[in-house]
């Protein structure tokens, strides 16, 4: 009810931090991109799969030279907050800074109905960004059609715009390269500034092999197939997204725009983990456990800003969540009127602790999953606590279960169609209409 929302205010008024002066607006009036990279991990980033002639392949050399160039703000220790909601609910975070559902996907549950104040609307309102998603699925799909109105999103580019044939697509759309190539067309079109989402998606489970010239990539040599063709799917998706920056640098997009790269979630399933530890340094099947499987939650997130020359490797424990205050302030708007759970990553007063949906956490110090606590510097589990440590350890877990619990209250609540003070415009779905866009 009503009520419930002031829990809401007080939970974002004491948890939200201040901007870092540096970074507040280094990329105002710049389109933003959102690249979605599909099922990435931030394992592969850098990663090399050494073939049975013991000879060294980088999985993602594009995505490697991005993530260490001057020009990106990127972090390696950024965790996908999703559930079973899967891609759309690292949309949900993404787009609102809350949480998908603990069962299901918000998308299709709450997206048509609920009340957003989301990115495209306050783009919109703040700064009159035109909003775009492009994505070679069918548009029902997670119900997007739906809530990307509620949403705010002006278009939504989805397989109808798209040329989509037996061979050039699979079971979930059109692959990555074709997606990219023909999205151009659209792209270029749109009043700028724009904030777009870019949903690429052959990197799918079960990763299964790559057919023609798009085949040559090593399949690794485990037991499991799925994971065989995990890095050559991987090597795929970099392509395509080293194409798609050739065309934005060729239609003179790139120079004035904010590329945010980020993994969606895993790719590989913590039961399928024992089998790929063999792959990763330092790591045997043998001694695998819930600690390991919670470090693999890591994605790529990227902020690549053309021109800009002091990006690093930036260590803050960050989540999903925490991406859209981020982006407001890189753009330059203040964001303390939103309802937004999580916390700029470049502030110097970030918190830096990360909420699974399932409850469990993690910080610079402890991986926590169910009752057990690992100290992250000896990877092993905490058995005996000084009290001190213990009213820590009780503190972070309540700042957890808080962070979830206000989510859930928003979402299932539907509290922001009670929440006036953001200044953004009512929406109304029928101001869209994502047939015959640009035709
Ligand atoms: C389909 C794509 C599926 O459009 O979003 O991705 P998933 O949600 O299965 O990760
Ligand atoms: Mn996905």
């Amino acid at each position: 009810s009503e009520n419930d929302l002031v829990d809401v205010e007080n939970y974002v008024k004491e948890h939200r931090v201040p901007a870092n002066e540096k970074m507040f607006g280094i990329a105002k009036d710049r389109n933003v991109i959102y690249v979605h990279l599909e099922s990435l991990q931030q394992f592969v980033i850098d990663y090399k799969l050494v073939d049975e002639e013991g000879v060294e392949h980088e999985v993602t050399p594009f995505l490697n030279s991005l993530f260490h160039d001057k020009q990106t703000y990127s972090f390696d220790n950024s965790f996908h907050q999703v559930a079973s909601g899967k891609t759309s609910d690292s949309e949900t975070l993404l787009e609102n800074s809350f949480f998908g559902l603990d069962q299901g996907p918000l998308f299709t549950q709450l997206g048509s109905k609920n009340t957003f104040q989301a990115a495209p609307n306050i783009l919109a309102q703040e700064a009159g960004y035109t909003s775009a998603v492009f994505h070679g699925n069918g548009g029902t799909f997670w119900n997007r059609n739906e809530t990307y109105k509620n949403l705010g999103y002006d278009y939504f580019f989805d397989a109808n715009y798209y040329d989509v044939n037996d061979d050039n697509s699979f079971q979930y759309g059109l692959h990555d390269k074709p997606f990219f190539q023909q999205s151009i067309q659209y792209l270029e079109h749109l009043q700028q500034p724009f904030y777009t989402k870019m949903i690429a998606v052959s990197n799918h489970y079960p990763y299964s092999e790559m057919e023609g010239e798009e085949g040559g990539f090593p399949l690794a040599d485990t037991k499991d197939t799925t994971i065989n063709g995990y890095f050559a799917t991987a090597n795929y998706l970099d392509q395509a997204v080293e194409q798609f920056f050739n065309y934005l640098k060729a239609s003179g997009l790139y120079e004035n725009s904010l590329i945010v790269l980020y993994g969606d979630h895993y790719g590989i399933s913590d039961s399928r983990n024992p089998d790929l530890a063999d792959l990763l340094e330092g790591k045997s099947k043998e001694t695998w456990d819930s600690f390991d499987d919670a470090q693999m939650q890591r994605v790529p997130l990227m902020f690549h800003i053309p021109g800009q020359s002091d990006g690093t490797v930036n260590h803050t424990f960050g989540g999903q969540v925490d991406v859209l205050p981020t982006l407001l302030h890189l753009l330059g708007i203040d964001n303390s009127k939103y309802m937004m759970l999580g916390q700029d990553l470049f502030s110097n007063e970030n918190e830096q602790i990360v909420a699974f949906r399932n409850g469990n956490f993690m910080t610079p110090e402890y991986t926590v999953v169910g009752e057990n606590i690992y100290r992250n510097a000896t990877e092993s589990v905490v058995f005996e606590t000084t009290e001190e440590e213990q009213l820590k350890i009780d503190e972070l877990r309540e700042k957890v279960s808080r962070q979830l619990a206000i989510s859930d209250a928003l979402t299932n609540g539907d509290l922001l169609r009670y929440y006036t003070n953001s200044g953004l415009k009512e929406i109304n779905v029928d101001d869209f209409d994502y047939k015959n866009q640009m035709e």
